[in-house]
């Protein structure tokens, strides 16, 4: 736990926080307990006045929070240059919670929105405050309710001014993980003095960077969960096996390279029974339909922007598109028919290539990730650290895992990586699991069973190695119907050529 500090009640809170939903809760519980006192508001009073009842009835830290009903004394109650979080829903929430709050500012004082803002909404913010003398700064804040609570993974955008003085809180309050190793810091969690810890927190960049790195974080865990689901949907239809029986292959496969929080919940999951009847699995009873937010869907819509090739990502959007058509689905289930085959081969073999397929698409997902963050430096004019981005997602973030520790390697040994995939590591990893990967996706299509996202991060692993792709055929097409001129492969790029093509027959009008 990081030193604490010491607090009157008489004297000014350290930082204030807007908005007391679940996260805004757990994030003013967390800072308390690192010896910061907080102010906090919410637009409905009575959530402030429940919440600040039940902080009186736990730990006497959480006697640091003082409640105000209204925003004059919130805004009064905190020291100069102020600190305010902004914890409220994205989008037009954030703008009127900015209106309200604005007229009550000074020169200096620092505004920070912790939600899942959209990055080029954080750049307007940020340049329309910036001119009132008015600090922004968007950061991402990941990890859940839990992660708020204990130790989330912290992304700030903004000015290095405004990150000076929120860096000791944000470095206090964020998920430590061991400076070596990459593993989540156990002394810190159980509160000792920690010596190797690093925090998962660092100035990602000005304006919307850390809005920008916390929607890929998003779009990651998007394909990230959707791949654990193509997983899990093999081992249960081509395998036939049951869910306890899969928990226990997840539990197997987070002890080794694919040890992450996601793979963990999965295995906790699996062999969950269902509460209404002990006989059955959950896992069972829950309906096939996933809902989103947004976040993936704007890394997507951004990759599109870009002309990124971030199609794994993409397509772990559209399975949950997918999902959601239920009702279409079960009618179509009856009318359109797949193979009907059964699988012969041995169990544990597949079992193992369903791992190798599940790790190499993990490589290209995260590739294709650190991809769009690379070509969006180049947009914004950010300077990303990437061994520094995979360093802050090691902790308390949805993604964390082992092998971020292997990305932040790579990084560290070459800044200017291309992709990822070039790694030394990583080719090795794709290189040994390849033949693994393809068998399942053979296997896959050959029993119908869809698995959007292993097929597309294998085309994307063909794609990037393939030196002449048939693009060159849809230029010449391009050049025939449109005379959109083609470069040759026999001169130097940027001379391009027409050919004058014979006229297509054209059906005759009968009249
Ligand atoms: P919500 O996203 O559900 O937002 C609820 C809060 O927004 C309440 O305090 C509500 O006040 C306030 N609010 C609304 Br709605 N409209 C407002 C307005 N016009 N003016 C002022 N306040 C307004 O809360 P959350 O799930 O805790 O998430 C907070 C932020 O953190 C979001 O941006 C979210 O995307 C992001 N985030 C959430 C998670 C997660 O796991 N939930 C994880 C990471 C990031 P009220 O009480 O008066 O209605």
């Amino acid at each position: 736990m990081a030193k604490k500090k010491k607090s009157k009640a008489t004297t000014q809170s350290d930082i204030g926080l807007i908005g007391l939903a679940v996260m805004g809760q757990n994030l003013v519980l967390n800072m308390a307990d690192h010896g910061y006192k907080v102010s906090v508001f919410n637009r409905t009073t009575s959530k402030m006045t429940d919440f600040i009842a039940q902080c009186k009835e736990r730990e006497p830290s959480h006697e640091r929070v003082i409640g105000y009903a209204k925003l004059r004394d919130f805004v009064m109650s905190i020291k100069r240059p102020r600190k305010i979080i902004m914890l409220v829903q994205a989008g037009f929430a954030t703008d009127a919670t900015i209106d309200s709050v604005l007229p009550l500012l000074q020169k200096g004082d620092i505004l920070i929105d912790g939600g899942n803002a959209l990055w080029t909404d954080t750049i307007r913010r940020e340049k329309d405050l910036a001119v009132k003398g008015i600090n922004f700064v968007g950061s991402g804040v990941s990890g859940g309710e839990l992660g708020a609570r204990f130790g989330p993974s912290l992304m700030p955008g903004g000015s290095k001014e405004a990150w000076k003085s929120l860096k000791p809180i944000w470095t206090a309050i964020a998920a430590q993980v061991d400076r070596k190793t990459g593993k989540p810091n156990e002394d810190y969690q159980a509160g000792k003095p920690v010596k190797k810890a690093e925090p998962c927190t660092y100035h990602i960049g000005p304006n919307g960077a850390g809005h920008y790195v916390k929607m890929v974080h998003n779009g990651i865990e998007y394909i990230d969960m959707q791949l654990i689901c193509e997983a899990y949907m093999l081992m249960k239809t081509i395998l036939g096996m049951k869910p306890d029986e899969m928990g226990k292959v997840f539990a197997r496969w987070n002890k080794g390279l694919l040890d992450s929080f996601l793979v963990e919940i999965t295995a906790d999951i699996l062999q969950q029974r269902d509460p209404a009847n002990k006989k059955n699995f959950l896992v069972d009873k829950v309906l096939d339909t996933a809902g989103q937010k947004g976040t993936g869907k704007w890394t997507a819509v951004n990759a599109l922007d870009m002309g990124i090739p971030a199609n794994a990502i993409a397509e772990a959007v559209f399975a949950r598109c997918l999902s959601a058509i239920k009702d279409e689905r079960v009618v179509a289930s009856k009318k359109l028919k797949g193979p009907r085959k059964r699988y012969s081969g041995s169990k544990p073999a597949l079992v193992k290539a369903i791992h190798d397929a599940l790790y190499s698409s993990k490589i290209c997902a995260y590739a294709q990730g650190f991809q769009l963050m690379a070509e969006a430096q180049n947009e914004y004019d950010w300077k990303l650290n990437f061994g520094k981005i995979a360093g802050i997602f090691r902790g308390g973030c949805i993604i964390r895992a082992r092998f971020l520790q292997k990305i932040t390697d790579a990084y560290t040994k070459n800044p200017k990586l291309q992709n990822l995939m070039l790694d030394p590591y990583f080719k090795k990893a794709l290189h040994d699991s390849q033949r693994n990967w393809r068998k399942v996706v053979v296997l896959a299509t050959e029993h119908g069973v869809p698995v959007p996202a292993f097929m597309s991060a294998l085309s994307y692993f063909d794609g990037y190695r393939t030196a002449v792709l048939p693009a060159n055929l849809l230029q010449a097409q391009r050049d025939y119907f449109g005379a959109h001129t083609y470069e040759r492969t026999d001169k130097k790029r940027g001379q391009f050529f027409h050919v004058d093509w014979p006229e297509p027959d054209r059906p005759q009008l009968k009249v």
